[in-house]
């Protein structure tokens, strides 16, 4: 199998501007590029993929080159719907730099292949106008523009002149890497398709034939329709303070049986054969969730680490086991995020906030989950009926985790 066929297997390759050329060229090193505009201060799962191909290029002694997006994030690459609203100069600022960040982890930057980060703020910025025209508009048929994708689908509802000529400055980096970096491959998403041709084109044209290359993969989608990489409608973020390690394990623990395999093969660096065993597990055990979580514990390792993979199992045990009392307060913090909170006052019976936070529709309902053992607080059973809470029974000076039946828990702030 080679790398390509591989990628074919994996469902990372969707189109190739040249497949044979590029099959012949992957023989021996090449320069690829993949860009991320600072649109959002934190990748998601979404992204990962791409980061993950350049990952796969650079494993096989390919040099990886991340280009993050400061002046292209300044204009917006237009969207199937609707026309963008502009950032601030800060604001990319700012998100470039928290991108950076979480982008600089997935790749090696030593070694004879390292990879490179540039930002196109540093050619595009100080590029004038009418050599923006002359030398690369002439470049650009506006028939040509018109017919892209991204562009078409708005000419019915409108698109400004500014995202309509976002493809220009995309080609413009591809010809920068080109010629500065010798980089001879872009990749991207479906949604870059267009972007990709352009820069072919332009660095044809301006290069006097040469020969560069650009590859999409499909987006990933999930066999019931839904968008992947959203949990109750909440991006998937690779910041720990915007999806903790343990969301973020359970995320991908939760995958369907109709999906894993496919997220497997698209977001895991296990080999090959590796996947089909885990394949098989899917089909013959289904219920040991293997599959899960594999996937779950190496993206989690991969993206927080080995201590965020620690605090994910902990928290998912914990949570299993009603053992609360074993997690440190910021595990607790991670593991009750979403859970709304209720502040108390001391000294309140337990009965009246088991109905107040509506754990019980009556006091009577709340004397019976007392008295058949359902109510624990912070993991250890409670059935005395005149139970009062006060800040002792707090785990960290306030939180007191109550729970009822084995899934139910009610955060409450002493
Ligand atoms: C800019 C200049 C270049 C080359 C590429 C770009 C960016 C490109 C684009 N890409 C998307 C993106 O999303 C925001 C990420 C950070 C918050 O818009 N024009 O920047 C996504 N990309 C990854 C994949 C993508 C794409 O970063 O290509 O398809 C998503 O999976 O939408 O010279």
């Amino acid at each position: 199998m080679t790398f390509l066929d591989e990628l074919n297997w994996r469902g990372l390759i969707k189109d190739v501007t040249d497949l044979e050329g590029l099959t012949e060229r992957l023989k021996t090193p090449i320069i690829c590029y993949c860009g991320f505009d600072p649109t959002a201060d934190s990748l998601h799962v979404g992204h990962l993929q791409q980061v993950l191909l350049l990952k796969r290029y650079q494993t096989v002694g390919h040099t990886p080159i991340i280009l993050v997006g400061g002046a292209t994030g300044m204009i917006g690459d237009p969207r199937m719907t609707s026309e963008r609203n502009l950032l601030t100069l800060e604001d990319v600022k700012y998100n470039a730099e928290c991108i950076k960040k979480q982008l600089a982890h997935f790749l090696s930057f030593e070694g004879e292949n390292a990879a490179e980060m540039v930002n196109n703020y540093d050619w595009i910025s100080n590029l004038n106008v009418i050599d923006y025209l002359r030398d690369y508009g002439k470049c650009f048929n506006v028939n040509y523009m018109l017919a892209k994708d991204a562009v078409s689908s708005r000419l019915e509802t409108g698109i400004s002149y500014t995202e309509f000529s976002y493809m220009i400055l995309q080609s413009i980096d591809f010809l920068h890497l080109y010629q500065n970096y010798n980089c001879e491959l872009q990749i991207g998403g479906s949604d870059q398709w267009g972007n990709l041709t352009s820069g072919c084109e332009l660095i044809r044209k301006i290069e006097d034939g040469s020969k560069v290359y650009g590859v999409t993969s499909p987006l990933i989608t999930k066999s019931d329709g839904s968008k992947f990489g959203k949990s109750e409608g909440q991006n998937v973020w690779l910041d720990a303070d915007k999806t903790s390690p343990y969301e973020f394990y359970q995320f991908f623990f939760n995958i369907a049986d109709d999906d894993v395999v496919n997220m497997l093969k698209r977001l895991s660096m296990k080999s090959v054969e590796e996947i089909k065993s885990l394949a098989v597990k899917v089909e013959t055990e289904p219920h040991l969730r293997e599959a899960q979580r594999a996937l779950a514990e190496e993206l989690t390792e991969l993206v927080h680490g080995r201590e965020g993979l620690k605090s994910a199992l902990n928290i998912t045990r914990a949570l299993f086991d009603g053992k609360i009392k074993e997690l440190t307060s910021k595990e607790i913090r991670y593991a009750f995020k979403d859970a709304d909170t209720i502040d108390i006052e001391e000294d309140i019976l337990l009965i009246d906030v088991l109905v107040n936070s509506k754990a019980a529709s009556s006091k009577r309902e709340a004397r019976e989950f007392i008295n058949n053992g359902s109510i624990s607080i912070n993991g250890e059973r409670c059935t005395a009926l005149d139970k009062t809470l006060t800040k002792e029974d707090s785990l960290d000076g306030e939180t007191i985790v109550i729970r009822k039946g084995k899934k139910s828990y009610f955060i409450f702030k002493v």
